[in-house]
């Protein structure tokens, strides 16, 4: 089994006409998935070091904590499927964890992300088989398992699925069944709701790192569909929307501006705003029942002493 490599981090088709439709509507928005070329994902993996993004380190903590009763809980011989698989290193402390792993699944719109990824594992762990497979975790997976019939893991850390809205994300949940069948189960980390400074501050590091990866956007408009944003004209803001639970990123024109993209012109006011993420935050009693919504019986969960992070094993 080998993976195909392409050469550059290629423009997803799609990203031009998301773009247009995104900067035809009024608010303004933009899909938080173009955050992540090479450079937005340098800059994602510095905002899991700075001090105040609190959720990659506690939810490594909380793995680690976890790693015994995971191993017996997943059993031997498992299959683990991550969507977004990125470069990440939670991976390998979970099959570090478990008991003769079989194989691993990683899903991710980007082939050099698969293909690093997929050497990283190789090396470390020679007896797993890989399987990578190339798409947008977004879009519903169609993934039959061959001869990976049993023992089907999803493994979606890090609160990615705060990007999606509570009725998408129990679509997401959804197809993720599919994929691991019926005796399969979920593994998945959510960020908890709590006190507002501390949300706030994780999404407005005073280093400036989430400001530069909100503005990554408007640079890859620029560089890839021949935008002319002045990113000096934007500012970063995120907040906490408590009536949606959510937090909110934007870029906010600081003057009334038009800006070209290719041949099409989009102006904005004074303060115009772009919404460039959703960050959703869950209590337990409400991702539980978004989890049973979607089919799926919470088996376990587990929050670290601070109360910041929970991670649920989700069962079929
Ligand atoms: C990768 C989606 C979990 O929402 O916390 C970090 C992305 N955005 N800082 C998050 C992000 C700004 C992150 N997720």
């Amino acid at each position: 089994m080998d993976v195909k490599v392409k050469d550059l981090a290629e423009t997803p088709t799609g990203f031009i006409d998301d773009v247009i439709e995104g900067l035809s509507t009024t608010p303004k928005k933009l899909p938080c998935k173009y955050f992540y070329d090479e450079y937005g994902s340098q800059l994602f993996e510095k905002i899991c070091d700075v001090k105040e993004y609190y959720i990659t380190r506690t939810e490594l903590q909380l793995l680690d904590e976890i790693k015994f009763e995971l191993s017996s809980l997943i059993g031997p011989e498992a299959v683990i499927i991550e969507p977004g698989a990125g470069a990440g290193i939670k991976i390998q402390n979970l099959l570090n964890a478990l008991k003769s792993p079989s194989t691993y699944v990683p899903i991710d719109i980007s082939a050099d992300f698969l293909f690093y990824s997929t050497q990283k594992i190789k090396n470390k762990f020679p007896k797993v088989k890989i399987l990578p497979i190339q798409g947008d975790f977004t879009d519903a997976i169609h993934w039959q398992g061959g001869a990976e019939q049993s023992n089907r893991i999803v493994f979606f850390p890090g609160s990615t699925i705060g990007n999606f809205t509570p009725p998408q994300a129990e679509n997401f949940l959804r197809n993720q069944i599919k994929l691991v069948g019926h005796e399969g189960a979920i593994l998945i980390g959510v960020d908890l709701v709590k006190p507002v400074e501390r949300l706030e501050a994780a999404y407005n590091d005073s280093e400036g790192v989430t400001a530069a990866f909100n503005k990554n956007l408007l640079t890859r408009i620029n560089n890839e569909l021949g935008g002319n944003f002045d990113l000096d004209a934007f500012s970063h803001t995120a907040y906490f929307n408590a009536s949606q639970s959510r937090i909110e990123m934007h870029l906010v024109s600081q003057k009334a501006q038009s800006v070209k993209i290719n041949q099409q012109q989009f102006s904005f006011t004074k303060g115009e705003k772009i919404h460039t993420e959703n960050s959703y935050k869950y209590s337990v009693e409400r991702f539980t029942r978004l989890a049973e919504k979607a089919g799926l019986t919470c088996k376990k969960h587990w929050i670290d002493q601070e109360g910041l992070f929970s991670i649920y094993y989700l069962t079929v």
